[in-house]
Parts: structure tokens; C-alpha cells; sequence
């Protein structure tokens, strides 16, 4: 009888709102084809310890894999595992993903994980789960990491990346993936996929740095094209996220996608990518055309800050500036794909004239394109080294947690959504900065990606914040929230892009 391994997708999203856990496919595609797996989502069982614990038991699984974020996941795998480890001692407990990559150390104070492992999990996940099942020496494990007899965290060194072209597919037969299609504003059924893993630069915000260490792993275009074929040829999607870490670093990669899905796909189906101005900047108008052909609707890009020498400051990298971004607003307008920019506001050491400037640029940027989506993150550090901002906060008086169970506190977990982290240097007077000002402008331009906003509540909106958008008064928008939760108003991060 074939071993069966358990998976475990802790809660992210809201109800009905569940993505194709990538990150446990991914992993779970290499021992595929000779372990039998269950998958237990939180996003689709109210109970998943109940849910872990009768699978294990039933099958005799001796291994529980989760992936772990900070945030929502973190706060629900840490009690989830907790219930698990007390019923079933003897089940081992792995966690990869972001949280354990950057923070392996605290996860193994632990006494509800067993071993973590760090950065890409393919490679070490098939060793660690042959060493499990067959024998052989944990030493041999890269990227693992465990508690020593003597209480101590070891971590082996990180596995040779592999690239992705050499892995297989995730194994959607073996899931039920029709749970995972959503309607959104790219389509009635819209799927994710991962084409490839990392990305070349190295922000000082930014989590993926820990995880790929400025490598950028693509697969083939014409890998991605088959992948895409299959899951429209099988389950009738009309949509697409890419929810890479950077889709088009390759020039002529997203070129290739894009004519090749021309010949795959019909002309109602749509697709959004994630993106650096810089890169796309350099891009040519024929690319430009293709990508819109094949149905490319809108890209997500880091804007981050309003000021060329935060942006410097921020190690962005690569050639991005603001005059860049100005550009690509408009540009993207000509080509009727839908820019959404992501800002990074409210950084040290002085968070509102940071926030003023950014906001400043904003109307700028509205002025010029006022479709360009926005997404408002106030700085939330990660742990990196050599990062100026993490310096700074740390001087400020910022220290992560030093135990898994105050990450697992709901003021953690805020943290991590980034919209009021609890960081020293954002008082309560430049948070309430950034969302008065977050509902005036979506007021003001209501989002394109809340499918379910009508007409007439798009006009209200706008009539409403009007005065306050041309006096540039955002103090106290009591009355736009108001509407804004009465009519379930979705900023685009919540409509999960
Ligand atoms: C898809 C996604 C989501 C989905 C969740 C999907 C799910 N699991 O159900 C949604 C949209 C719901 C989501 C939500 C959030 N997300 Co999110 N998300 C992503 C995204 C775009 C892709 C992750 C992914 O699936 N990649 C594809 C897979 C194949 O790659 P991977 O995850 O890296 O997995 C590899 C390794 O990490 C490792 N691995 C991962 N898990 C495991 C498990 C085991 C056992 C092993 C061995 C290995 C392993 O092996 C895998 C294969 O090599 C990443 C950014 C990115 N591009 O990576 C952000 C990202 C992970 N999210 C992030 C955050 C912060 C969030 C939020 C908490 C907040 C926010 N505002 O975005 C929210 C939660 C919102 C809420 N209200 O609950 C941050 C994490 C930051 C950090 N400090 O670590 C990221 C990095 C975005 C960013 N650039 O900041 N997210």
C-alpha cells in the first residue's frame, strides 16, 4: 500500500474567495507519483484539526506538510497544530513557505512543528519525505530544519534551485480544483497559476528576497501555454491570475505566453500578471499589443513611494523612478490595460512627510489614468539583511516576536495585512492619515475590480467625496466610510489580486 501524506492549507482569504493552494501543489507534485496525499484547506472546513486528525487516523499518515504566511495562515496553524500535536504525538509536523523561510528559528521553539523547510520546497520536500518513509540521515535534507537534542535550532544549508520546467505539473486530478474557480473582475471562472519562482531584485520590503535569494526561476512559455490549455480545455476557466513574484522579466517570455495563447485561448479570456515599471518600461509597443491580444487586463506594479529618493532608499533596484511610473500610467491607457500600483507608505524616519508626498503623486497619477487601481500598504518590516528601512525601525524600537505564540496574537497578524501594523513609528495619527485619505480616493474613483458595485452607488461615491477631493481635505470621511461598509465597498486587495 502506498504511504499517504496529509497537507494542510491554514485559512487566508474570505469564504468563497478560497485560491488554488499553489504552494502545497507544488510540493505535493513530486511525491505524487508514488505517495497517495490528502488535502485538508482551512479555507473549506471549519475544523481542520478535527479534519487532520480523523485523515491521519484513518490512514496511518505519518507526515502533516503546511504551508505558512504571516498573517491569517500563521494564526490559524499555530492553535491547528497545537490540537494536532496534543491528539497525535507521533504524526511529524513540517512547515514551509514564507513564515518558516524568514523566521525558521522562532517556528522551531516550537513544540508543535517538527521541521521546517526554507526557500523552494520541491527538492527537500521528496528527500524529506523518502528519509521519513524509507530511512536515511536528516543531515541529508537541504534546507531542513529541526531542534537538536540539546534544544538547539539546526538548519542545513539550502538546496541547489531547480529549475521549474524540470518539475511536474500540480497535480489538479488529484484535488477537487473546480472549488478553487472564482469570478472576478477578469472572468465568471477564473484559476491561478505560479509561472515562475523569484525575482532578480531584492527590495528592502519585500519577503520574497528570503525565499529565492535573487534568483528568477521561469518556466517555458510554452510550458505555461499548455499548463493554460489544459485548465481551459478541462474546466472551462475564461480567466487567469498569474501570481508570480514577477512575471515579466522576460521580455520576450511574456511575448511568447502571449502569442501563444492567442492560438489557445478564445478572445473573452483575460489575464493579470504582477510586474516592475522599469522592466515594463523597456518593453516594446508590439509587446504591449500582443500582451492585450492574448487578453492581459490589467498588471499589478510597485510604485511604492512618491519620492525618487525613498525609492532609492527602499533599494527598489533596477532603473524605477517616478517619472517611470507617471509614464506607464498613461501608457498602459493606450493599450486599455488596467494599472494597479502598489505604495509602500509611511516609512521611517519621517512617516507623514513620506505619506504626504506619496499622496501628492497619487493625484497625479489619477489625473493622468483614472482607472490605475490602488493598493495602500503602510511599511511593515521583514527580516533582511543589510535593509536601511529594517535599520531604521529597529533604531525606532521595532523587534519581531520572539515566540510563535505571540506571532500567532491577532496584533501580529494585523501586522502582517500591512494596512496597520502596530510599528513604533506609525502612530495612530499617520495610520488614520493613509485610510482617511484611502476613502476619499476610492470614493472619489471608485475601484474597477468590484464587479458587484452598480452604477448608481459608483455616482453616489463620487458625488459625495467630490468637495473633499478638490480641497484635498481628508480629515474624518465618517460619511464615506459609512456608505463604503453599507455597500460592502471591496478595495482590490480584498477582491483578492
Ligand atoms: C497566492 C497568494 C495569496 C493567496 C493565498 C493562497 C492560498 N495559499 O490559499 C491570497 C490572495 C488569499 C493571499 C493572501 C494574503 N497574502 Co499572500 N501571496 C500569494 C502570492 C501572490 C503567491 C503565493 C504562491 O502560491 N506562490 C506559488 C508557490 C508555488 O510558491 P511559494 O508559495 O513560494 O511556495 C514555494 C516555497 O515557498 C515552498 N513552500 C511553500 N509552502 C510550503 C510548504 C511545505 C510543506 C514545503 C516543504 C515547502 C513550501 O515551496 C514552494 C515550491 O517551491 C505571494 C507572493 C508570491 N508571488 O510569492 C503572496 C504573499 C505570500 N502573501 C503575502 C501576504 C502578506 C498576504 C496577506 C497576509 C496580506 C496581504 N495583504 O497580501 C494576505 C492575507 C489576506 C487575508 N485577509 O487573509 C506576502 C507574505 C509576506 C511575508 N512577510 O512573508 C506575500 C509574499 C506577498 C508579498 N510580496 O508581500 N496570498
Amino acid at each position: 500500500m502506498r504511504p499517504t501524506v496529509l497537507f494542510y492549507n491554514p485559512i487566508s482569504t474570505s469564504p468563497g474567495k478560497q485560491r488554488l493552494p499553489m504552494s502545497l501543489l507544488a510540493v505535493a507534485s513530486v511525491i505524487a507519483a508514488d505517495y497517495d496525499f490528502i488535502l485538508i484547506d482551512g479555507n473549506l472546513t471549519d475544523d481542520p484539526a478535527r479534519d487532520i486528525i480523523d485523515h491521519a487516523q484513518r490512514t496511518g499518515a505519518k507526515l502533516l506538510a503546511c504551508s505558512v504566511m504571516p498573517g491569517p495562515q500563521l494564526r490559524q496553524a499555530v492553535p491547528v497544530c497545537k490540537r494536532v500535536k496534543a491528539a497525535l504525538p507521533d504524526l511529524t509536523i513540517l512547515w514551509g513557505g514564507y513564515f518558516p523561510t524568514q523566521h525558521g528559528e522562532v517556528v522551531l521553539t516550537s513544540d508543535c512543528v517538527d521541521f521546517i523547510i526554507q526557500g523552494q520546497g520541491e527538492a527537500p520536500f521528496r528527500k524529506f519525505v523518502d528519509t521519513l518513509h524509507r530511512g536515511g540521515s536528516l543531515e541529508d535534507v537541504p534546507s531542513l530544519g529541526w531542534r537538536t537534542d540539546s534544544g538547539a535550532a539546526r538548519i542545513n544549508p539550502r538546496a541547489p534551485y531547480v529549475p521549474l520546467n524540470n518539475l511536474p505539473w500540480y497535480p489538479y486530478d488529484k484535488i477537487d480544483t473546480t472549488q478553487y474557480i472564482g469570478k472576478s473582475y477578469l472572468g465568471n471562472r477564473v484559476l491561478s497559476h505560479n509561472t515562475s519562482f523569484g525575482c532578480p531584485f531584492a527590495c528592502n520590503f519585500c519577503a520574497v528576497v528570503a525565499l529565492a535569494n535573487r534568483r528568477w526561476l521561469p518556466e517555458s512559455a510554452a510550458r505555461v501555454a499548455s499548463i493554460v490549455g489544459h485548465l481551459y480545455d478541462t474546466y472551462g476557466i475564461d480567466g487567469m491570475e498569474f501570481h508570480d513574484m514577477d512575471f515579466f522579466v522576460s521580455e520576450e517570455r511574456t511575448a511568447e505566453i502571449a502569442r501563444r495563447l492567442i492560438s489557445k485561448v478564445d478572445d473573452n479570456f483575460s489575464w493579470w500578471g504582477l510586474g516592475r515599471v522599469d522592466t515594463l518600461t523597456e518593453y516594446s509597443d508590439e509587446t504591449f499589443a500582443l500582451m492585450r491580444r492574448s487578453g492581459c487586463k490589467m498588471v499589478f506594479m510597485g510604485a511604492e513611494s512618491g519620492s525618487d529618493e525613498m525609492l532609492k532608499r527602499m533599494n527598489k533596484g533596477g532603473h524605477s523612478s517616478v517619472d517611470k511610473t507617471l509614464a506607464m500610467v498613461e501608457r498602459m491607457k493606450h493599450f486599455d490595460i488596467v494599472p494597479e500600483l502598489s505604495f509602500v507608505m509611511g516609512n521611517p524616519p519621517d512617516p507623514v512627510d513620506d505619506i504626504d508626498n506619496t499622496i501628492a503623486f497619487i493625484r497625479k497619477i489619477k489625473r493622468i489614468n483614472p482607472a490605475t487601481e490602488l493598493i495602500l500598504y503602510i511599511y511593515t518590516p521583514v527580516p533582511q539583511e543589510g535593509s536601511i528601512l529594517l535599520d531604521e525601525a529597529q533604531k525606532l524600537g521595532f523587534r519581531f516576536p520572539e515566540t510563535l505564540d505571540e506571532w500567532a496574537s491577532e496584533a501580529w497578524a494585523k501586522f502582517a495585512l500591512r494596512r496597520d501594523p502596530g510599528v513604533p513609528w506609525v502612530k495612530d495619527k499617520v495610520r488614520r492619515r493613509v485610510r482617511n485619505f484611502e476613502a476619499v480616493i476610492n470614493a472619489y474613483y471608485p475601484t474597477v475590480t468590484d464587479i458587484r458595485l452598480k452604477t448608481h452607488y459608483r455616482h453616489l461615491l463620487k458625488a459625495l467625496s467630490s468637495w473633499r477631493y478638490q480641497l484635498r481635505f481628508y480629515d474624518f470621511p465618517y460619511e464615506l466610510k459609512a456608505l463604503q461598509r453599507l455597500i460592502h465597498y471591496r478595495r482590490p486587495e480584498t477582491t483578492g489580486f
